[in-house]
């Protein structure tokens, strides 16, 4: 049963030049792109995507990190696609991150940690909902 999933090349990832190593990881694990696009978050819009983090610490921070250039927006496509990509991304500490995955082969802070990827497909959906109104 194939499932989608939202992925972000958060705008750290993107000033750096590592959209291209992002896409062609999914690819080469075999997942779709379904859907693809360039833009700049709207503080409302990221408040939205982390709503879960709204009474954490670091929400303000992350919400102006977020925002805080262009980054890219996918919709991935495949078999257990929420699991797949979060196994390409690694652990949210990028430190920790095994190497071979997104994080631990590009990032050692744990904000600026080059990709989001949804964490279950009730998220997915919601997440994909918000940067995509138009899929569904
Ligand atoms: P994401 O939502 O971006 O895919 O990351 P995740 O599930 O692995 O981690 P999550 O707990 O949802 O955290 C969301 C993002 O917030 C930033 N963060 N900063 N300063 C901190 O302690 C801290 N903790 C998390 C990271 O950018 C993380 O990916
Ligand atoms: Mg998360």
């Amino acid at each position: 049963m194939s499932e989608r999933t939202l992925v972000l090349v958060k705008p750290d990832g993107v000033r750096r030049g590592l959209v291209g190593d992002v896409i062609a990881r999914i690819e080469r694990k075999g997942l779709k792109i379904v859907a693809l696009e360039l833009r700049t978050l709207s503080a409302e819009t990221a408040e939205q995507h982390y709503e879960e983090h709204r009474a954490k610490p670091f929400f303000g921070s992350l919400v102006e990190f977020i925002t805080g250039g262009p980054l890219v927006a996918l919709v991935v496509e495949g078999p257990r696609a929420v699991e797949a990509f979060r196994g390409l991304a690694g652990a949210t500490d990028p430190v920790s991150a095994a190497p071979g995955t997104i994080r631990g082969d590009h990032a050692l802070e744990i904000q600026e940690n080059i990709v989001h990827g949804s964490d279950s497909t009730d998220s997915a959906e919601r997440e994909i909902k918000l940067f995509f109104p138009d899929l569904f």
